[in-house]
């Protein structure tokens, strides 16, 4: 299976898509992930990458396709991924869209997570204390948000355009949201 996660900072994608790889036995691609990976070794692009993800705004498109077309030249994509964290704007959405028909794996599904704003403030404030991460903080979360509003927001009406997209609601424990998640994706029972 091909899915991409979508929702807005603290909306529970990477956490759930923790679980779903788990669960569906396919590879949990996080761009955050590999954008940290590359900050914590200090590489050239962690080193570009670095203030902008502290700043809360979207690190360049091109350093994200680049990262995104290695990462899919792996073997283990083959049978399927699940992307967490890409696309974040409209030419993000083209550029996958065009190199997922380049490798032949088209996207199979959409999800949005639905959690109201209120929320995911209060989640990220907890993952603050507890992990400290430098984008956590109160200003770069204010940043993140009006960036989700402005350049994330249109990205889930391109997957509803294109008949991809499912909402579920992202507000219950870990466990409820992942069994709708799990529920979203079987198909619909045929009739008669
Ligand atoms: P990400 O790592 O994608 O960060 P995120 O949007 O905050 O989501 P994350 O997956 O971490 O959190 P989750 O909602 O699971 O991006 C970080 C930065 O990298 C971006 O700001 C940007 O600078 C850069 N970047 C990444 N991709 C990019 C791209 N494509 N283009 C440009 N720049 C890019 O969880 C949040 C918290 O909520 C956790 O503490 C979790 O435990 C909690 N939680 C989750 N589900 C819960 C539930 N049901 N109940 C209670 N708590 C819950």
């Amino acid at each position: 299976m091909r899915l991409v996660l979508l929702g807005a900072p603290g909306s529970g994608k990477g956490t759930q898509a923790a679980r779903l790889k788990d669960h569906l036995q396919v590879p949990h691609i996080s761009t955050g992930d590999l954008l940290r990976a590359e900050v914590a070794a200090g590489s050239k692009l962690g080193l570009e990458a670095k203030s902008v993800i502290a700043s809360g705004k979207l690190v360049s498109d091109d350093i994200l396709l680049g990262m995104l077309e290695d990462r899919f030249s792996r073997p283990d994509t083959h049978g399927g991924f699940i992307l967490d964290g890409y696309p974040r704007n409209l030419a993000q959405a083209d550029a996958l869209d065009a190199l997922l028909k380049k490798i032949g794996q088209p996207m199979d599904f959409a999800v949005q997570l639905l959690v109201p704003t209120e929320l995911l403030v209060e989640r990220i404030a907890g993952r603050a204390l507890a992990e400290g991460r430098p984008d956590d903080t109160p200003e770069a979360v204010r940043t993140r948000l009006k960036v989700y509003d402005e350049l994330t927001a249109p990205v889930v009406e391109y997957y509803r355009q294109h008949g991809r997209l499912t909402v579920v609601d992202g507000v219950g424990s870990l466990d409820e949201v992942f069994t709708r998640i799990i529920e979203a994706l079987e198909p619909a029972p045929t009739v008669g």
